[in-house]
């Protein structure tokens, strides 16, 4: 009964099947008992709470969508939506641990791999055992992937891989990795490399001020040789990446709104019990301004979410469709962030309260799987059918 109720203003529960509801608020339970009051600690001391792995893995954050014959959840994609919004409304960054886990490690195995690296990875990546990270971006090319210098070469029974990735989401504690790199002939496919192979070091990132929850660190390949059994074989070039980007930018469209709903609903409680000049400051008009135009904001983001979910599930979300979403809800919620946080006064710049963290971590939301401008190029593109980009 103390559930969080989020804000639900135009009645968007009914579009939810029982099912959606189920999963929603397991995962809300869980949040609030298993992350919500130990994050801003972990945040403060820049750690990943390692122990909440397994309890990630029991609310289906691990390939929500994997088929459960690969120890996935096998739910649909607005399923999938609604546990990142409800790990977002943690904390950012633990739903980036999950996005990477399921949409850029199991997606990829489970689309662009055989039968045997599906049987080998998927239902350990899936219970938690082995984590995963994706290493695309590198220090010379953040946007623009597919200029990567990340090569490898074919040896006769096995490759060698050279070259760096940075920037990479759970590097410094993964198992294994999925790594973009081109081929002698220029072409990119991706390879699964697995810690301990010698010349794989994955040394963290430090000084963040972002995403403090979350483990960010370099993937450095030097000579590593690489089994050939560990390529990818059935999709190869920019596309075969941008594919996992697609999946992992829905669930950030989603996960957006749960930052923004946290947000919002401190505030609004906030405005109600905080008294100034003699009233609630929730009376003052600027202050309802700001509340009214937040709960605006986020029901529009919650019905351009849900309606990509029908499309993502029907299969005919194209990515510039994509591209709108997570670029509109993650702008959307940064600026909610810093709307609520100022409701707080001093207040919202201590760790008592989430907002602060929202905001900081909303920074790299708003800049990783492509940043803000990128999103807007691709609208752009979609709609002049003139390329914008080089
Ligand atoms: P372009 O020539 O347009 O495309 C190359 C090939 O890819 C195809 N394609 C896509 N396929 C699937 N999904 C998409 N979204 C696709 N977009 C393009 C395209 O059809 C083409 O195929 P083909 O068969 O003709 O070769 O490529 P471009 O070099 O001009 O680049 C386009 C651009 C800028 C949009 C793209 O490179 C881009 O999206 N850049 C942003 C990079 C990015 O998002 N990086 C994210 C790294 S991962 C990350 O941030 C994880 S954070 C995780 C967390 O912690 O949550
Ligand atoms: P740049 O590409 O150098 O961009 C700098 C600025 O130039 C941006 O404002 C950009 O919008 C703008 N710009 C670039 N090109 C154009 C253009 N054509 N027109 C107009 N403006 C342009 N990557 C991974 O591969 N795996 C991960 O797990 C991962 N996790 C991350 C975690 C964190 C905390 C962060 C911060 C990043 C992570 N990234 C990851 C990297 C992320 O995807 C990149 O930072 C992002 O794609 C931008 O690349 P860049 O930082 O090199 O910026």
């Amino acid at each position: 009964p103390d559930l969080f109720q989020a804000p639900d203003y135009y009645n968007i529960d009914d579009l939810l099947t029982d099912e959606h509801k189920l999963v929603r608020d397991a995962s809300r339970e869980w949040v609030k008992k298993e992350v919500s009051p130990i994050i801003e600690d972990y945040a403060q001391r820049a750690e990943f709470p390692t122990q909440i792995i397994g309890g990630l893995a029991e609310i289906g954050a691990f390939g929500p969508y994997i088929p459960e014959e690969y120890g996935g959840a096998g739910l649909d994609q607005i399923s999938y939506g609604l546990i990142m919004q409800e790990i977002e409304r943690g904390d950012s960054g633990v739903r980036s641990t999950s996005s990477v886990q399921s949409s850029l490690v199991m997606y990829p195995i489970w689309k662009y791999g055989n039968e045997e690296q599906r049987k080998k990875y998927l239902p350990k990546l899936a219970s938690g055992e082995w984590m995963g990270s994706f290493g695309l971006t590198e220090p010379n090319h953040g946007s623009n992937p597919g200029g990567m210098e990340t090569k490898f070469k074919d040896m006769g029974d096995h490759y060698l891989l050279n070259g760096a990735k940075m920037w990479i989401s759970n590097a410094p504690f993964c198992q294994v990795a999925v790594v973009w790199a081109k081929n002698e002939e220029g072409r990119i496919h991706g390879l699964i490399v697995e810690r301990g192979m010698e010349g794989f070091s994955t040394p963290e990132t430090h000084n963040k001020w972002s995403l403090r929850a979350s483990s960010t660190g370099e993937l450095i390949f030097d000579n590593v040789k690489v089994p050939k059994e560990n390529l990818l074989p059935n999709k190869s070039g920019l596309g075969a990446p941008l594919g996992c980007l697609d999946s992992a930018r829905y669930g950030i469209a989603w996960g957006a709104i749960g930052a923004a709903m946290d947000c919002y609903d401190t505030a609004l409680r906030y405005s109600k019990e905080r008294m100034q000049f003699g009233k609630p400051i929730g009376q003052f008009q600027l202050q309802q301004k700001k509340l009214a135009e937040m709960i605006t904001e986020i029901t529009k983001a919650q019905l351009l979410a849900w309606r990509l979910g029908v499309l993502r599930n029907e299969d005919r979300a194209t990515s510039a469709q994509i591209s709108m979403a997570k670029r509109n809800n993650v702008d959307m919620a940064i600026k909610i962030a810093r709307e609520a946080r100022q409701m707080l006064g001093g207040m919202g710049i201590s760790g008592e309260y989430s907002i602060m963290r929202h905001s900081m971590n909303l920074e790299s939301v708003i800049t990783y799987e492509g940043t803000h401008d990128i999103h807007l190029l691709i609208t752009g593109f979609d709609v002049t059918g003139l390329n914008a980009f080089k």
